[in-house]
């Protein structure tokens, strides 16, 4: 009788009879937001511990975001690339300034970012390194996630990702992840870049070994090859700092950013690097209908600005000590492993006790969201305007959810 009265199951009904089923979604239907809650179509409150991906560190509608969206709305949306626009000038050197890099190229999502630096690196490696002819190499990860594009998806090492999209795009050389000695025997002159994400996110939070990336930015120096590192779900306060190249003191030649540059608002990307870089492309070489758009400029340009003050970046690190504490406590209490920087964890936990997708759905029960990754590990990433009571609850709801 009660289940009648729910809207949630129509909704949901609604949803899966006119879409692909390219998602498997918890069954929640979601009306509302703001901060780290969120409200269902039947009135019940969830604690965010997703962000989108990480798309939502500032939190659902923060409204200095908000704000900027409204105005721009109320003024200009949209020119196109063959004009320019009052909002595009500050938006690329407040990111550029950001990066401490000369040039920003916008784009929308995450995964034209990282096509935009697999082309501009490949074009690099042409004119600049002097690479043969269609012969240039990237170096990628195992374990790697970057997109959905058919060429992203021809170096991912994930069957579910790549199966049935041939034919792929050549041009790549997986290496383990973490492994400096296998990624340097990796590179030949024909080498034009190394793309990695800096912590894996869709991997389950992995952190490479200490040294590893000052390694890789050492041997891409030695071996004139580009540093290309994709901060797009690691970036913008998720680890504690700016970028996670940051907690090692690495600078890459090339930042690919994305999801929270668009506050949560609209899906902004864009690639930052020096003019030595980027500044192989020249006018009608590359594009995009709504990269660099008005409103998405406005959006981003106060992103930078919530960024450039710092303080996500030092609620991310002090709030993500406390997460991690309250997860390690956990260890041995169902479960396994604890992974993670900042207010990001990869939690394995025991599969005999139960899946990821199952720990989800019971978390979702005591109104807590999070999503699992592969088998049993799940991955925390709540906003960044967390409080500390809320990341006790939702560890004391995961241990809950644990103990059966
Ligand atoms: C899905 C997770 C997956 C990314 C990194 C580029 C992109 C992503 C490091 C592409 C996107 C999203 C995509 C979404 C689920 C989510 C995801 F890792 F965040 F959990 F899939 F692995 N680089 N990640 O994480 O950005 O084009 O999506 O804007 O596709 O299921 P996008």
């Amino acid at each position: 009788m009660i289940d009648d009265m729910l809207r949630t199951p129509e909704a949901i009904r609604d949803a899966e009879r006119w879409t692909a089923h390219n998602y498997h979604p918890l069954p929640v239907v979601i009306t509302s937001a703001e901060g780290c809650w969120l409200t269902d179509v039947d009135g019940r409150r969830y604690l965010d511990c997703l962000a989108g991906y990480s798309a939502l560190n500032f939190g659902h509608r923060h409204p200095t975001l908000i704000a900027a969206a409204h105005a721009q709305l109320d003024r200009l949306t949209l020119t196109s690339r063959a004009f320019v626009h009052d909002q595009f000038a500050d938006f690329c050197r407040e990111l550029a300034e950001l990066c401490g890099k000369d040039l920003v190229l916008p784009m929308n999502t995450g995964a034209e970012a990282v096509e935009t630096g697999i082309k501009v690196a490949r074009k690099w490696g042409y004119q600049v390194k002097g690479v043969a002819p269609g012969r240039a190499n990237i170096v990628v990860a195992e374990g790697n996630f970057h997109g959905r594009t058919t060429t992203i998806v021809s170096f991912s090492t994930d069957a579910d990702a790549r199966a049935d999209f041939g034919p792929y795009t050549p041009g790549f050389t997986v290496v383990p992840y973490g492994d400096l000695a296998a990624l340097t025997a990796a590179i030949d002159e024909n080498t034009v870049a190394v793309l990695i994400e800096p912590i894996q996110g869709e991997q389950g939070v992995v952190v490479p070994p200490e040294g590893y990336l000052p390694g890789v930015r050492r041997v891409c120096t030695e071996q004139d090859v580009l540093f290309i590192a994709d901060e797009i779900q690691s970036g913008l306060g998720r680890t504690g700092a700016t970028f996670a190249c940051d907690h090692e003191g690495v600078v890459p030649d090339m930042y690919l950013l994305g999801k929270a540059l668009g506050g949560g608002i609209v899906p902004v990307s864009a690639v930052a690097a020096d003019a030595d870089v980027l500044g192989v492309l020249r006018p009608g070489q590359h594009g995009s209908t709504f990269g660099g758009n008005p409103l998405a400029c406005a959006v981003a340009t106060e992103v930078v600005r919530l960024l450039a003050t710092g303080e996500f970046q030092r609620r991310s690190a002090e709030l993500g000590d406390r997460l991690h504490a309250g997860l390690r406590s956990l260890l041995g209490r169902g479960l396994v492993a604890v992974r993670g920087r900042g207010l990001w964890a990869g939690l394995d936990i025991d599969p005999t006790l139960m899946s990821g997708r199952e720990a989800c759905e019971r978390l979702a029960e005591r109104g807590v969201l999070a999503k699992d990754t592969h088998g049993a590990t799940i991955r925390l990433a709540p906003p960044l305007v967390i409080t500390e009571a809320e990341i006790d609850h939702a560890v004391a709801q995961l241990a809950a959810v644990l103990a059966g």
